[in-house]
């Protein structure tokens, strides 16, 4: 009887559990990086679809890798999370990623395949020959890698070139993404100029090289940089430059749009540009990794996330891009003062003319002197290194100045200690 007890007792802790788990949806999202208010409007929406309640649990992260890790060595259960197009590739790569499983969300709801963008499906396509990322991940958001610079301070021809964030005349007043493999593309493609021009080598051929001597190239180039450096930053770069301490930032496209827009309203005019020689156009997905337990919640959170009201929120609260290729999506962002563009390459035939921000949308000139970073796998440790050398380097000698002049101070210290020892044993002998 006893024994009978304990075992219900034991069952009813196990049910309670993992029926508590089943109302829980744990997201791990990039920061600012979403409209926060359509969680709870999520929460609501998901009761009127299911009749279930769930509770969003939102967390954050400000790097790839950081979120990688937790994955993949921590197993942490987060249902839903959205790496960036490499780190997609290497889950991919890795068996860490669930298929999704649309097909299980009402057609009247199902939001996904309607408002995919032709080329947003190309893309993701592209990550993985063997195996077609669109089956296991949706994407979020998406943009370009190039530089944020103050008008007042800095020309565009200047800006123009990846060589900026190596001019003197900036030193000091430079910002550096944080994201190592968003700094190695841009300025491997700039060392690479001279063969990209002659077509000796293509710029997908330089987003798959990790050879030791490219990573040598770009570390001796970014070791010529780092002395200008302000910072080296996850997500404070675009305010730096709308408080003018910074007058140049390599950075993502969305954040240029957060900070151009901030610092117009205190009167300081940014702007941003894709350099000449080219750069990286990224994308940000929705994946569910093989760890999720909510899966049916983590689905219906992809979905809610590609209906095209809450991705325009979305879009319009962190200045970023949605992949949404809706046409409502497009039309939220029209505005009749600005040029018009052909965004035929990501709305289709009906787009070849809109007025919308071209650091929002680049037009195609601009894509097609962009490409696609991919996972690295192993050798991906290689360039962690090389970027812990460049940071580190400045960390020590900062550190080395802190250890020098502590080890003054206390020396300072002892010999005051003991003159005024030696003065009051002088003065009670007296
Ligand atoms: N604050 C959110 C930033 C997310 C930008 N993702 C860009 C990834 C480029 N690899």
């Amino acid at each position: 009887m006893k024994k009978l007890l304990i075992l219900a007792a034991l069952s009813a802790v196990l049910f309670s559990c993992s029926s508590d788990r089943d109302q829980i949806l744990k997201v791990y999202n990039w920061s600012d990086y979403i409209d926060e208010s359509v969680l709870p409007e999520f929460e609501a929406w998901y009761k009127v679809q299911t009749g279930e309640d769930i509770k969003v649990v939102y967390q954050t992260f400000d790097v790839n890798e950081t979120m990688l890790s937790k994955i993949e060595k921590g197993h942490e259960d987060y249902d839903v999370v959205c790496p960036s197009d490499y780190i997609i590739e290497r889950m991919l790569n890795d068996g860490l990623l669930l298929p999704l499983d649309f097909a299980s969300i009402p057609d009247s709801i199902n939001y996904i395949e309607l408002n995919k963008s032709p080329y947003i499906k190309g893309v993701f396509r592209s990550i993985n020959p063997a195996i077609d990322a669109n089956d296991y991940s949706v994407a979020y958001m998406w943009g370009t890698t190039g530089i944020i610079f103050n008008t007042d301070k800095v020309t565009p021809e200047e800006a123009g070139t990846w060589d900026v964030i190596r001019n003197p005349k900036f030193a000091g007043q430079i910002l550096i993404k944080d994201a190592p493999r968003d700094v190695y593309g841009p300025v491997l493609i700039y060392l690479k100029q001279k063969e990209l021009k002659e077509g000796t080598v293509t710029l997908e051929e330089l987003m798959h090289d990790s050879s030791d001597a490219s990573i040598a190239a770009v570390e001796a180039y970014l070791k010529q940089v780092k002395d200008g450096v302000l910072g080296w930053e996850a997500d404070f770069g675009k305010d730096q430059m709308t408080k003018e301490r910074g007058v140049i930032s390599l950075n993502w496209s969305g954040d240029a749009v957060w900070a151009i827009e901030e610092a117009a309203e205190v009167g300081v005019s940014l702007d941003y540009i894709v350099p000449e020689e080219g750069s990286t156009v990224w994308f940000d997905g929705w994946v569910i990794p093989k760890y999720a337990k909510n899966i049916k919640a983590a689905t219906y959170f992809i979905d809610f996330m590609c209906r095209p009201d809450i991705a325009i929120r979305n879009m319009d609260e962190t200045g970023y891009v949605s992949a949404n290729g809706a046409f409502e999506v497009l039309e939220s962002q029209i505005d009749e003062s600005l040029e018009p563009i052909d965004l035929t390459y990501f709305f289709g035939p009906d787009a070849d003319s809109v007025r919308v921000d071209p650091v929002l949308y680049p037009d195609k000139a601009v894509i097609d002197r962009c490409a696609l970073e991919h996972d690295w796998g192993k050798d991906t440790e290689k360039l962690l290194a090389m970027w812990s050398r460049v940071k580190g380097d400045n960390a020590s000698s900062m550190t080395y100045v802190i250890i020098a002049l502590a080890v003054v101070a206390i020396i300072v210290a002892v010999i005051f200690n003991n003159r005024s020892k030696k003065r009051r044993r002088k003065a009670t002998r007296k």
